[in-house]
This record gives structure tokens, C-alpha cells and sequence, in this order.
């Protein structure tokens, strides 16, 4: 058994990992673990799922060519100086990952900052946290999260902003729903009735975008209530002139229902609650970060806190929950382009300190580029070598059609990444293959300041190198040898720790702790440990003065819906799938939950627009479009629409949510607004649908208006519409034998391709008919001889359709729970799972189990 962290969310949780085969692992929580005690949701519970080498870049690539590491790595080396003595170190960027690895990221920040000796060094970061980290320095000197989750423990009160916890911190929401068992509350800020929303004591549905409105609207409140900590704002607290004058106008309650949008009454509920809770926590995600005043928004969040005393002490904190599983090690070792190293900024003596540290021939003057003004650097031609590493930006970038044009006119983009095809590597010049999670050693930051191991399970196959090797030796190819000769990530890590320390009396809060002294073994056996104890617990803020900071900061106007951009497009994640989908892609129980890219949209929109429930739907923004599968829901609000982040090229023709948001970022963060981008929706007219079921892969990739792929157990499952004749669509099917069934009347065509007696494709098709359930004709794949009845698209007698999966773990689907809830009159979520199972593994599906029983109810009633 190997002790090692989840490869994905922020909360960090610990696995205890069995290698059982090759390439095949057991993984159970860790319940020694401090961020989980064993718990696990279901991305987690099926890693196990996604560990094969299906997919994987094994070799280094130089244009088409498979290349040895050798000549790879002289020729990335070779480039770079070249560029850099003929444009100078400024035409040199890196664009990195909240998914590397400590040691990797320090490896590159080193590299680029401290000999390269520029700061164009930027990550996915920028994207994901950099408002919280930039709220963060305002208001503390230092970009330090105030909070643990033993926080959620002692809470009397959770307050979630623009957080969607049940889907993207499941392990996290389950605390949170154990600290409700026992009496919290728990308030939901989202405007779209998230499943987070669905169970939370009070929703409010906000506008979007109104977020100061509504904490300044909290302060205000709080203060008239008489529950300002007046000794702790005299003692410890800077507040600007004018603050309480700014606030108390046109923050009454009506005024900020009406800006907010939300009943009065809902509101006040709210602010009597905050006013009446000293032990609250309020934690926030992306829809505060994720937008054009995301800074803002996290100081609004953050002045509350700090003027009612509700930090430093158990149970009362801000809390940003980070998304990726080391984006808090990125911002530890400096790799993000506004901080040089270790939390220090650019300052003279900062400088000058680092490159004593480094012994470097050089220092980065200034901050780098951020990632949207990096990219734009790329399009212009100011920067002329790229080298991007664990992160898929012609996906996750705002306006991605830009960012790919950028790409293909660069003279040299370099890719680190682990699998062989992905929609950034198609730009790419020189491919160079990074060991995976399960392959790689290195320590991980989660949202809490908790630092863990991860640990290799599996030895490196084919060629595959860990990203700090791959770097630590262009490096010394580029002339600079003994600063990395790492023999390993311990080494990395020793001098992380040196470093923090470093010339530190005390003015970084960010101090690892001796554990860089335990030799080589140390780290082998380090355990997880959180560094920084309980910040200001003390009162004193990383600040010159010691004080925290009061920052004034006003609600933006909320423009006015524009003539030919009526709606407001939001875009976020889905519960089972993990950003681009490079992994969970590969794991045919996380794959249906939601099977095809949806954009939700409100009733009243539907009608407006002619939209169908089930329909495909264009969305159009002036930045691009791309098509989805329409789902009306009462979730959303009139005039917002909703759109997942996870579809790719090589998914999917359409649900490319990139293409649309806009170039546009906060001014103090740099992070993109990717929540509210102007938008308008039209349907899309088919005439036929239809599904294609491959064992493997397909031979031909579907050529039709609409086709998404997602894993099955033994292949893959296509889902397709098309305008048109639906015939030429039959040459993806494999050559084999073949059995076919014409219904002119209705339409519909089913055709089966056998090999020796075996099911190894099928192609069902309709005009206006039904479609069967896919289930049992993808159990059929795995079945030694296929059956007469297999155009019928299900068992003989029985129908059996599950629905979309709910539960991953017993791959249990809705109607199944629906049946069950009936059948038996279920009233509550263990009934359930004490009836058929869900719920009772990993538990990312109770907030759906609970739904699904309202849902009865109010059917029944
Ligand atoms: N399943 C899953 N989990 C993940 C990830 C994943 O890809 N899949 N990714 C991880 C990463 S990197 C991240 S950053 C996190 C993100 O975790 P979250 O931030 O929870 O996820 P999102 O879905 O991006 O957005 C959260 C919510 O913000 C709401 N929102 C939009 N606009 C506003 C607004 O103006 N105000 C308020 N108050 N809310 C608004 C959206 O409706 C949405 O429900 O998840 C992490 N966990
Ligand atoms: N519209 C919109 N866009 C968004 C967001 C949104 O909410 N809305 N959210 C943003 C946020 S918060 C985030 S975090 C980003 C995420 O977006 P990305 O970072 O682009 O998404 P991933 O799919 O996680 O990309 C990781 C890549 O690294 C590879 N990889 C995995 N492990 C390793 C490794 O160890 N080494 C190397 N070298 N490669 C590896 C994977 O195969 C994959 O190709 O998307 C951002 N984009
Ligand atoms: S909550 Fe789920 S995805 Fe996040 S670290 Fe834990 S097991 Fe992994
Ligand atoms: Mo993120």
C-alpha cells in the first residue's frame, strides 16, 4: 500500500493506493488523512479507471517524428538561446499549470526568473485564483488563506459565494453537510440553483455579477447591528477615510434587493443570520473569482470578516477554495508572472535576495505578462518561443480561437503534457512526454496550506519523464549546470524549504517548517502537515504596519442586456467530469452523468428563442459559437444561460465553451471574467439523431452537425445528429458482418456489425422515432456472443433504461432511483441507500438522491 494525494480538486485529499497489476491500482481514502479522514468523491474513487496508457504520449516528438530524449532536449535548449540572443529574454514566455507538482513549478520559476531572467512565467492559475490571491495581498500583505477546514467544523454558519461545492469540492461539501447535521447553516450565494443550492437553509439567486452589492449590503447591515469589532478594527485594522460613508449609501436592504435581484425578505433572512453568527466561514470559488471585478469582490468578502473580527479564530474565516490540486504550491514556489519567488514580490531587496539564493546570473526586473496579455503577446509576435506545460489553453482560454491562431503563427511552441492528442499538442512543434499521476513523486499544497506527497505507483513507461527532469535538463543544456542538478524531487524540495526561509525574519509568513532536513528518507516518508498554524490568530497582518487592510470597493454598474446580445452567458463544471477531460475522459463510470455538453437555459428563454428541451442550440457570442444539447430548466434565471467547461476537439463537434468568452480580465488580477459574457441562443434544426456504439475506438470519427463521444465499459459512445440524409453517416461503421432493420414508416434505422459472432459496433438511427436505451447494448460489447435480438436495442421482455447515471459508484441511473423511491416510498437519502445502494460509497450523489426525493414529493403532491 503507497500513501499518495488525489490527482485532482484543491481539497487535497489523501489515498491509500494497491497496486494489484499492471497498470491497475485499488485506491480507498486515506483515513490518516487530514483533509478527507478516508472520505473520497467519485472523481477520486475511480482514478483507478484512468491510470492505463490509452491515449499517453510515450515519446518525445519533434514535428511527426518520435525523437530520442537526447536530441529533444538539445534541440529545445538549442532554440531557446537562439530566440533569446536574437529577441532577447522577453520573447521567451512559459505557460504553466495549477497540476505541476512543487518541485516542477520551482524548477520552472527558477528557470525563467532567476537565467532566463525574465518574468513570462504564467499559469492556468491566472485563470482559476489569481482575484483571491491579489484580494488577498491587498487585505493581509500576503497572499494567505485564513482558513483550515477543521474551520467548517467549529462553524456555526457557511456562507458559499459563487461556489458550486457538491459538484467541485465534494469531500469538502460533505463536511459541510456533517456541520449542518449537528445545527449550522448553510447559505448558497449562486445564481443558478446549483445542487449545492438545492440543500442549502437559504439560496439567493443573485444577479450576476452583483456580489459587492451584496457584501457591502452584509457590512452595512452588520454594522447597523451593532456587531462591528470595534477593538479589533482600532487594534488591528486600517480602515481608508470615507469607508463607513461610502457604505452606508444605497446600501439599505431594498436597494441591494434590487440590485441583486432577490426578494427583500430572502435578503434580510441572510443578514440577520450574519449579523447573529460570529463563528461564519465564507467560502468562495469562481463566480467571485471569475470576473471583471473578481478582486473586488473577494475584498467585499473579506471587509466583512475583517470588521466584524471573524478571522483568526476557529469557526470565522474567508475561506478561497482553490480549484487544482497544487494551485496553492504554485503560488508558494512564485509561479505565477506578478510574484517573484516565495512569496516575494519584485521589490529591490526581494531581488536581490533571490538571486543571492539562486547564485543566477540575472533577476526578472518586473512582473511577466499575464496569461491573457501572454497570449496576445504570442499573436502579436512579441513572444516567438512558448512552452506550455500541463495545460490544455486552446481549451480553457478565453476567446481560444484567438489563443489558436496565436499558436500557429508562434515560431516555437513547445508542449509538456501527458497524453499524445490534445487540442493544444495539434500546435505544437516539439511534443515532450511528462509523467502522469500515479507515475510521478512530489509534494501538492491544498486549499488549507496542507502540504502531502504524492508518490509514484507505477514505473515510468515508454519514455515519459517527470516535468522537473524534463526542464532541469534544458536548463543545463542552455549552459547552466550546476544550479539544476537535481538528482531528485527531494533535492527541489530541500531548497524550497531553504528558501522560505531565507533572509526571513519574519516578514513572509510563507516559512516551511525543518521537515527539508530529514535527509532523502524524510521526504520519502513525509507526512502531511499545514504550514502557517492559524494565520492572525494574533491580530498582526503581513502588512508593514501589522494592520489588515479595509479596501473601499463599490458595486460595478450591471449593464443593461444589448439589443442583439440579450442573455448573459455563464460557464462552469459538471460533477464527473475533470476540465478538458484528458482523465476522466477515460473512465467509463464517470463518463454518464452528463454524457453530452448542455446549455441550460430558463423556460421563458426557450420559448423566446424557439428552443426545445432536448433540441440542439447554438450559442453565439461576438467572440464565436459552438452548439449544444438544450436542456430548459427552472435552476437557471430568466436570461442567463449556462454552459460546462469540459468539451474538446477530441470529444465532441460541439459544447467548445472556450470559443466564446471574452479576452477580457480584471485589471488587478488579470484574471478573465468567464462568467458573464454577452450571448444569444438559436435553435438548430436537425432531421435525424441517432448513437453509434464502437468496442474500442472508432475506426472514422463521425462527420455529422452534432457528435460526442464519451467511454464505455470495452469501447466508445457517439451521439449524433445530423441535417440532411443520415445515410453518409454509416461509413464510420467497421467493415464486419453485418445485420440490418429498416422502419420507413417511422424512419429509423438499426444496423449491428459482428465479428466472429461478437458485437463490435452498432449504428441506430431515427428521423422521428425513438431511440432505445443505450445500457444494455453496451452491455452487449463485453458479451461473448452477441444475441439474436440485438436490433431490438434491449433484453428480450425486459426494458431497461437507468437513465443518466446518478450514482457512479454502483453506476446506479435516475429512473432506477426514481422506480425505487416509488416502488418503496423512500423519504430520505439513506432510505435509499439502504434500499439499492446509492449514496453509500463516495456520496457525491446525495445532493442529487435528496433532489430526486423532493422531486417525488412534489409529484405526489
Ligand atoms: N467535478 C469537478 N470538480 C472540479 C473541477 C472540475 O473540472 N470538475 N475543477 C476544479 C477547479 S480547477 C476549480 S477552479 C474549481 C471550481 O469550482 P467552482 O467555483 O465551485 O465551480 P464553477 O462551476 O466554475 O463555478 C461555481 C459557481 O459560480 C456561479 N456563479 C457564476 N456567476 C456568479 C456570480 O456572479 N456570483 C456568484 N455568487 N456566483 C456565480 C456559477 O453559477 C457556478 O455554480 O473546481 C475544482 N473541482
Ligand atoms: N469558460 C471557462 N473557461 C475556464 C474556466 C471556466 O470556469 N470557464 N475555468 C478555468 C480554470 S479555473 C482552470 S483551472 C482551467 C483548467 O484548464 P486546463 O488547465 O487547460 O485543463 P486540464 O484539462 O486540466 O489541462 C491539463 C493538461 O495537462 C495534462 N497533464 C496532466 N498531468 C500532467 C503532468 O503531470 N504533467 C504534464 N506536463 N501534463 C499533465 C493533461 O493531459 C491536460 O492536457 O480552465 C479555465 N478555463
Ligand atoms: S474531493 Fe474528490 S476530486 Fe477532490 S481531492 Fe477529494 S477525492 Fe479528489
Ligand atoms: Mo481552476
Amino acid at each position: 500500500m503507497i500513501r499518495t494525494t488525489c490527482a485532482y480538486c484543491g481539497v487535497g485529499c489523501g489515498i491509500r493506493a494497491t497496486v494489484t497489476g499492471e497498470r491497475q491500482v485499488r485506491i480507498e481514502g486515506d483515513p490518516d488523512h487530514p483533509a478527507n479522514h478516508g472520505r473520497l468523491c467519485s472523481k477520486g474513487t475511480h482514478l483507478g479507471e484512468t491510470v492505463g496508457l490509452e491515449g499517453r504520449l510515450l515519446h518525445p516528438m519533434i514535428g511527426d517524428r518520435r525523437a530520442s530524449w537526447d536530441k529533444a532536449l538539445d534541440h529545445v535548449a538549442r532554440r531557446l538561446r537562439d530566440t533569446i540572443a536574437r529577441h532577447g529574454p522577453g520573447s521567451v514566455a512559459f505557460y504553466v499549470s495549477g497540476q505541476l507538482l512543487t518541485e516542477d513549478y520551482y524548477v520552472a520559476n527558477k528557470l525563467m526568473k532567476g537565467f532566463i531572467g525574465t518574468a513570462n512565467i504564467d499559469t492556468n492559475s491566472r485563470l482559476c485564483m489569481s482575484s483571491a490571491v491579489a484580494g488577498q495581498v491587498r487585505a493581509f500583505g500576503e497572499d494567505v488563506v485564513p482558513a483550515s477546514y477543521d474551520d467548517l467544523d467549529a462553524a456555526d454558519l457557511i456562507v458559499l459565494v459563487g461556489s458550486n461545492t457538491a459538484w467541485c469540492h465534494p469531500v469538502v461539501y460533505q463536511r459541510i453537510r456533517a456541520r449542518c447535521e449537528v445545527g449550522a447553516k448553510l447559505v448558497v450565494i449562486d445564481p443558478r440553483r446549483t445542487e449545492t443550492a438545492e440543500e442549502a437553509d437559504l439560496h439567493l439567486a443573485i444577479r450576476a455579477g452583483s456580489d459587492v452589492a451584496l457584501m457591502n449590503g452584509a457590512l452595512a447591515w452588520c454594522r447597523e447591528a451593532g456587531v462591528l469589532d470595534d477593538a479589533f478594527l482600532a487594534d488591528h485594522v486600517a480602515v481608508p477615510d470615507g469607508f463607513w460613508d461610502a457604505l452606508t449609501d444605497g446600501h439599505d436592504l431594498w436597494s441591494v434587493a434590487r440590485t441583486c435581484d432577490v426578494p427583500a425578505a430572502d435578503l434580510r433572512r441572510f443578514y440577520e443570520l450574519l449579523a447573529a453568527t460570529p463563528r461564519t466561514v465564507t467560502m468562495f470559488s469562481q463566480g467571485i473569482n471569475q470576473s471583471l471585478a473578481g478582486t473586488d469582490q473577494v475584498n467585499a468578502i473579506i471587509n466583512l470578516h475583517l470588521a466584524t473580527g471573524r478571522i483568526g479564530k476557529p469557526g470565522a474565516a474567508p475561506f478561497s477554495i482553490t480549484g487544482q490540486p497544487n494551485a496553492m504550491g504554485g503560488r508558494e514556489v512564485g509561479g505565477l508572472a506578478t510574484t517573484l519567488a516565495a512569496h516575494m514580490d519584485f521589490a529591490p531587496e526581494n531581488r536581490a535576495l533571490v538571486q543571492r539564493f539562486w547564485a543566477s546570473p540575472t533577476i526578472a526586473a518586473k512582473p511577466g505578462l499575464k496569461a491573457v496579455d501572454l497570449f496576445r503577446a504570442v499573436g502579436e509576435g512579441r513572444i516567438k518561443a512558448l512552452w506550455i506545460m500541463a495545460t490544455n489553453p486552446a481549451v480553457s482560454m478565453p476567446d481560444a480561437a484567438r489563443v489558436r491562431e496565436a499558436m500557429a503563427a508562434c515560431p516555437l511552441v513547445i508542449v509538456s503534457d501527458v497524453m499524445a492528442d490534445t487540442d493544444t499538442g495539434a500546435f505544437a512543434h516539439v511534443r515532450l512526454p511528462a509523467a502522469a499521476w500515479g507515475e510521478k513523486d512530489g509534494t501538492v499544497t491544498n486549499s488549507e496550506r496542507t502540504v502531502s506527497r504524492q508518490r509514484a505507483l507505477f514505473p515510468l513507461p515508454g519514455q515519459a519523464k517527470p516535468d522537473w527532469w524534463i526542464m532541469a535538463q534544458v536548463a543545463q543544456r542552455m549552459g547552466w549546470k550546476s544550479a539544476f542538478a537535481y538528482d531528485r524531487p527531494a533535492d527541489i524540495w530541500r531548497e524550497h524549504v531553504r528558501l522560505s526561509r531565507y533572509g526571513n525574519d519574519g516578514q513572509r509568513m510563507f516559512v516551511l517548517p525543518g521537515q527539508g532536513g530529514g535527509g532523502n528518507a524524510g521526504y520519502d516518508y513525509l507526512a502531511p502537515f499545514r504550514w502557517g498554524g492559524t494565520p492572525f490568530a494574533d491580530g498582526r497582518f503581513a502588512t508593514p504596519d501589522g494592520r489588515g487592510r479595509l479596501v473601499l470597493v463599490a458595486q460595478k454598474p450591471l449593464s443593461a442586456a444589448l439589443p442583439k446580445w440579450p442573455l448573459t452567458l455563464n460557464t462552469g463544471r459538471y460533477r464527473d467530469h475533470w476540465h478538458t477531460m484528458t482523465r476522466t475522459g477515460l473512465a467509463p463510470k464517470l463518463a454518464r452523468h452528463r454524457a453530452e455538453p448542455l446549455v441550460e437555459l430558463h423556460p421563458d428563454d426557450a420559448v423566446r428563442c424557439g428552443i426545445v428541451d432536448g433540441g440542439l442550440a447554438r450559442v453565439v457570442t461576438p467572440q464565436g459559437e459552438s452548439v449544444y444539447r438544450a436542456a430548459v430548466v427552472t435552476t437557471q434565471r430568466a436570461g442567463e444561460l449556462f454552459v460546462p467547461i469540459h468539451w474538446t476537439d477530441q470529444t465532441s463537434s460541439g459544447g467548445r465553451t472556450g470559443l466564446l468568452p471574452r479576452p477580457l480580465a480584471d485589471p488587478l488580477s488579470g484574471q478573465p471574467g468567464f462568467k458573464a459574457t454577452p450571448a444569444t441562443i438559436a435553435a438548430v434544426a436537425t432531421q435525424w439523431r441517432g448513437f453509434a456504439l464502437f468496442a474500442g475506438e472508432a475506426t472514422k470519427r463521425p462527420d455529422c452537425l452534432w457528435a460526442t463521444r464519451v467511454a464505455v465499459p470495452s469501447g466508445s459512445l457517439w451521439e449524433l445528429a445530423g441535417d440532411g440524409g443520415c445515410l453518409a453517416i454509416e461509413a464510420i461503421l467497421p467493415p464486419g458482418e453485418r445485420i440490418e432493420a429498416v422502419d420507413h414508416a417511422r424512419g429509423t434505422r438499426r444496423i449491428a456489425v459482428l465479428a466472429d459472432g461478437r458485437l463490435i459496433a452498432a449504428l441506430f438511427l431515427t428521423e422521428s422515432g425513438e431511440l432505445p436505451a443505450r445500457d444494455w447494448l453496451i452491455a452487449q460489447l463485453s458479451a461473448p456472443q452477441a444475441g439474436a435480438t440485438l436490433l431490438a436495442g434491449r433484453a428480450p421482455g425486459a426494458a431497461v433504461d437507468r437513465g443518466a447515471i446518478v450514482c457512479a459508484c454502483f453506476d446506479i441511473g435516475m429512473r432506477t432511483i426514481v422506480t425505487a423511491i416509488r416502488d418503496h416510498r423512500l423519504t430520505d437519502v439513506a432510505a435509499i441507500g439502504a434500499a439499492i445502494g446509492a449514496g453509500t460509497n463516495c456520496g457525491s450523489c446525495r445532493p442529487a438522491l435528496a433532489r430526486l426525493i423532493a422531486e417525488e414529493k412534489t409529484h405526489a403532491a
